[in-house]
């Protein structure tokens, strides 16, 4: 008798009685008829109640024990098992595109044991199940870290400037990076401020569906990043993603006005405040926004990071303890998302000041996400620059939260570190807000 993974309690003793494997074609004898089918395993929280056939149409279905009689193994089947096909070889011209791997649903599959998605895939396996890729560029993948991006800190932000710039002095023509959705804008930031001045493209590029399932995108959103880094004539760091929930164009959002609007449509990364930096289509790139910068040109790299810097929303009745709390947990830099223009109470704003005055760092950006924040019309603003703390303009939050641990990493700090966090480093806050 096979193993039958996932299965247990009385569906388990159902299936040893017929002497069923996985992989078995079975006729299964219910009170409405013989259903006959392919046992697939059940995940590893499945009930002991059911027994899944894969049917002829190759949609499972599960039967309830309750409605069984019995099953007969109608023919012994191969145990299900997949090894990627060898990826194809890419033309000697193509240029070459490193493929960095950190994880994430990209780098996922449904783990039938459980029937989550878990990250499970080497970056050379993505190769050969995107054979496409090979016509894009000569591809030369690897697998940096395997994490859900949830997990993904400032070292590994560090980690992946320092292999991007390794594969500049290795000569790539451009570096494709994928990652989890969750935080790919946090590190899209990162990333900018890192290797600003980078001179070829750097394209960070997720799936909000894994490669193994139909209407993943996937494999797509990897064509379009492997491509546009291989060939575009513009440079820096952006996200590609899905333009709409058609599988058919894709988008490039400059990597600090990039945010994750939507938990799961295809389509949840938007640009704000800027037009989008770039749109590919099947047959290539479609608009490439003004005023990018070109290739090429040397670059001084800071690739360093340091955790000592805390993002704080503010809600209503917030107490002014979390301020306090930030810093004990070591903040030296608070990045705050304020109300409106940019406000907190009245009590929060006392505890900013007292911040301020210990030697950290406030910094102030919008809850609203659109527009800028602007500290001088209403009292609290005013109360708010009177305590010392600085306006970051129409820089997003998460973009701010990475640019202080940036910051931090260059070693600045008081003074110097104000002044870092207000100067634009890679297009973070714009002269004027688009009307996007
Ligand atoms: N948990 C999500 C992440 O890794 C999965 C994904 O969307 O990639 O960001």
């Amino acid at each position: 008798m096979g193993d039958l993974p996932g299965y247990k309690g009385r569906a388990l003793r159902f299936l040893q009685a017929a002497k069923a494997s996985i992989g078995d074609m079975l006729e299964v004898r219910t009170k409405w008829g013989v259903v006959t089918g392919t046992l697939v395993p059940r995940y590893l929280y499945g009930d002991g109640d059911h027994v899944v056939l894969k049917l002829k149409s190759g949609y499972n279905v599960g039967l309830g024990l309750d409605g069984l009689d019995g099953a007969a193994v109608k023919a012994k089947g191969e145990k299900p098992s997949f090894s990627p096909p060898p990826p194809p070889k890419s033309p000697e011209r193509l240029p070459r595109v490193a493929l960095l791997g950190t994880g994430g649903t990209i780098a996922s599959r449904i783990d039938y044991r459980t029937g989550a998605v878990k990250p499970a895939m080497s970056e050379s396996e993505l190769h050969s199940l995107v054979p496409e890729l090979s016509g894009a560029a000569k591809v030369e993948a690897e697998v940096m870290f395997d994490i859900l991006s949830e997990n993904v800190a400032p070292r590994h932000w560090g980690k992946m400037a320092k292999r991007v710039v390794r594969a500049v002095d290795e000569g790539v023509d451009g570096v494709v990076i994928t990652h989890g959705t969750d935080t790919l804008g946090y590190t899209a930031a990162a990333l900018s401020f890192a290797l600003a001045g980078v001179p070829v493209p750097v394209v960070l590029v997720g799936a909000q569906r894994s490669p193994d399932r139909p209407s993943s995108d996937a494999p797509l959103n990897l064509v379009a990043a492997v491509s546009v880094a291989g060939t575009a004539k513009f440079s820096g760091v952006y996200v590609a993603m899905h333009l709409g929930e058609s599988d058919d164009k894709i988008a490039f959002h400059r990597g600090t006005r990039v945010r994750k609007n939507h938990t799961s449509r295809r389509d949840a990364f938007v640009s704000v405040g800027v037009p989008l930096a770039a749109v590919w289509g099947r047959g290539g790139l479609e608009y490439v926004s003004e005023g990018l910068p070109p290739r090429g040109g040397s670059f001084s790299p800071r690739p360093a990071f340091a955790p000592g810097a805390a993002l704080l929303k503010f809600y209503p009745s917030m107490p002014p303890g979390a301020v306090r709390s930030a810093r004990r947990l070591g903040a030296r830099i608070i990045v705050v998302e304020g109300t409106g223009l940019g406000h907190v109470s009245g009590d929060v704003a006392k505890e900013l000041g007292l911040f301020v005055k210990s030697g950290g760092v406030a910094c102030m950006t919008s809850q609203c996400i659109g527009g800028r924040v602007d500290l001088n019309v209403y009292e609290t603003g005013r109360d708010l620059l009177q305590a010392g703390v600085v306006p970051l303009d129409d820089m997003l939050a998460e973009t701010a939260l990475a640019k202080a641990m940036w910051v931090l990493g260059t070693g600045a700090k008081g003074d110097r570190a104000r002044e870092m966090m207000v100067h634009d480093v890679a297009g973070e806050t714009t002269a004027r807000t688009f009307p996007g």
